[in-house]
């Protein structure tokens, strides 16, 4: 056996033991009717299939793109394992998960933003630690806002204000500021960038819809919540993880 070949195995070991254990620890188990933890269930498959592939294919590109692939792995692999818990947290009390959800963001979300720093020095682009940093900086604050308004009832507002100026900051340095301006000299990765900074546009849109509609206006119940939630996070995690995929597989095979 190389060394791919046993990586690859206690990967997909791992997977399979920390997916089946709490499932067969589990005293309540998910009913037909569930449609809200199927899509928990679906979405924790679905990272753990996505966290297989991308170790896999970072094994097959260029050694360049390999820490890429490797984050957005990670990235996939994170949300596995808090999504088990989450839909665990669902099926046992019928709640919103919050503070899975928050762990799983504060942890997942700066990864995201490395992405977008690796990929340009993947391909060469000419990018300071200051981008890394507007960027890193940017998330940590908008997560950190949204769960002081989420487990505060008198700092709703506040820590919605708090998370938005955040959200801006990635916004400005992906659309204006310097990393987006290195992506456009690069050709092997300007599509792929551009992509990926509109799922933290439209994409990421839900998160702070969801808090306005369901936290701060009271008008969106918690089922409703945790699907959309489900499903952006699907969209958010594999697709983004997807499209740093095909920029790396692309240009590995005219390297
Ligand atoms: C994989 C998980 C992702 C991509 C989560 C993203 C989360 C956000 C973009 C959250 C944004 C928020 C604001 C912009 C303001 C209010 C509070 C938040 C945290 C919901």
């Amino acid at each position: 056996m190389n060394n791919k070949t046993s990586l690859f195995g206690i990967i997909a070991a791992t997977a399979v033991f920390l997916f089946a254990v709490p499932a067969l620890a589990a005293d309540k188990f998910l009913s037909q009717g569930d449609f809200v933890g199927v899509t928990f269930w679906i979405v924790s498959i679905g990272m753990w299939a996505s966290t297989i592939f991308f170790f896999y294919e970072g094994m097959r590109v260029s050694a360049k793109w390999r820490t890429s692939m490797v984050v957005a792995g990670l990235i996939t692999f994170i949300a596995a394992v808090h999504y088990m818990y989450m839909r665990d947290f669902w099926v046992a009390t019928g709640e919103s998960p919050v503070v899975y959800r928050y762990i799983d963001w504060i942890l997942t979300v700066p990864l995201q933003m490395v992405e977008f720093f690796l990929i340009l020095v993947a391909a060469g682009a000419a990018v300071s630690g200051g981008a890394f940093w507007r960027l890193l900086v940017g998330t940590i604050v908008m997560i950190v806002g949204g769960y002081i308004g989420e487990t505060n009832s008198s700092m709703v507002l506040l820590g919605f204000i708090i998370g938005m100026i955040g959200w801006a900051v990635i916004i400005w340095e992906i659309f204006r500021g310097e990393a987006s301006q290195a992506a456009a000299t690069k050709e092997s990765v300007a599509s792929a960038f551009n992509a990926m900074r509109l799922i933290v546009l439209v994409g990421w849109a839900i998160y702070p819809l969801g808090y306005v509609f369901g936290l701060m206006m009271g008008s969106v119940d918690a089922d409703t919540l945790n699907w959309v939630y489900n499903l952006a996070d699907f969209v958010n995690k594999i697709l983004f993880g997807l499209i740093i995929w095909n920029a790396a597989a692309k240009d590995s095979a005219t390297a």
